[in-house]
């Protein structure tokens, strides 16, 4: 029989492979687990308990709130306040970077970007939603962290993860040795690992874009398109085009299935619509780490400069073969 590992168990386990490691970010991403659970509950029973809908407010990109988006932002941040190993969070649904101001973090060396839940347009519908994470270690050696510390490139992630919502829960991560997944076991309420050593296939045939915005595409991305719609045995086309609108569903088909999921600039969003800090690095990290590549179609998603915590980026993602065509299209036309 083969025994059941839990990322509790795992997460202490891995922690040998980080030789001066004392447990902080094992710590952190236990609590980041266990707030899994509670947004999973409430995201389970969603049609009965009330919440679904608007919550008449707006964040800071000015886009309306869910009742569920402010619940798992409370949910992420107490678990974090509790933990005492996150010094900031950064959060889609606030304004401004929090500080984590308890007695058990005036020591805490982790700065948590996050999106609470992503996709929650889908969350009246119940179609997957998930939940997006990435780990910083300040930079500051004393006093309180700062601004700087929040601002830093994709490539100083020390983990990032996701969690989907989905027909099972899973709960994926990677600290920079290759990605692993969870599927949680209600009936234990324990995140049992399920996918170890995910590695993303280097081709797929199967693309992710919103093609309602066609028109407002660049000439590259519109060919690109084309290219997965021409006949072509040899290579699988046409593609299949899968689109969900929750990012988190979209790429998790992909890292496993192999795809491509494309959020470029458009007319309207002229920077595109995701956002660099808690939506496109952290994914880009785990996709870089199942073998996979993520570009903003000129230049590596993790290597881009970060100004400001809430600013956007295109993102081209997924498949390295893909995305390398992908490119080479959009740098072409
Ligand atoms: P959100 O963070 O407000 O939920 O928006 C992010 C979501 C992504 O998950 C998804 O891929 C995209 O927005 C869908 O946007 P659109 O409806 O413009 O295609
Ligand atoms: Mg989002």
């Amino acid at each position: 029989m083969n025994a059941v590992k839990t990322l509790g168990q795992f997460i202490i386990e891995k922690q040998a492979d980080f030789p001066y490691a004392k447990g902080e970010l094992s710590r952190l991403l236990r609590d980041l687990g266990i707030a899994a659970k509670i947004v999973n509950r409430e995201v389970n029973k969603a049609g009965l308990a009330g919440i679904i809908g608007d919550a008449g407010s707006t964040n800071v990109q000015g886009e309306s709130q869910k009742k569920l988006d402010i619940y798992a932002n409370e949910q992420f941040l107490a678990a974090l306040q509790c933990g005492g190993e996150c010094c900031i969070l950064v959060s889609e649904e606030n304004d401004d970077y929090i500080y984590i101001d308890s007695e058990l973090s005036k020591n805490a060396k982790y700065i948590v970007a996050i999106d609470p839940l992503d996709g929650s347009s889908n969350i009246d519908v119940n179609v997957s939603v998930g939940t997006i994470f990435s780990i910083y270690r300040r930079k500051s050696t004393d006093g309180k962290a700062t601004i700087a510390d929040v601002l830093q490139r994709g490539i100083d992630q020390v983990a990032a993860g996701y969690i989907i919502y989905g027909s099972s829960t899973m709960l994926v991560y990677t600290t920079g040795k290759g990605v692993n997944g969870f599927t949680l076991d209600p009936s234990i309420g324990e995140f049992c690992l399920s996918h170890p050593n995910m590695e993303m296939p280097v081709d797929g045939n199967i693309y992710s874009i919103n093609e309602g915005y066609y028109n407002h595409f660049p000439n590259g991305i519109k060919k690109y398109i084309k290219y997965c719609q021409v006949e072509d045995e040899k290579s699988h086309r046409p593609y299949i085009s899968r689109y969900t609108g929750s990012m988190v569903a979209d790429l998790h088909r992909s890292l496993i299935k192999g795809g491509i999921f494309i959020y470029p600039v458009t007319a309207r969003a002229p920077n595109g619509k995701l956002r660099l800090v808690y939506e496109c690095n952290p994914m880009a990290f785990i996709v870089e780490q199942a073998g996979g590549k993520a570009s903003n179609g000129y230049q590596r998603i993790m290597e881009l400069n970060v100004d400001d915590m809430h600013q956007r980026s295109a993102i081209v993602i997924g498949s390295m073969n893909m995305v390398a065509k992908a490119e080479e299209l959009l740098q072409k036309y």
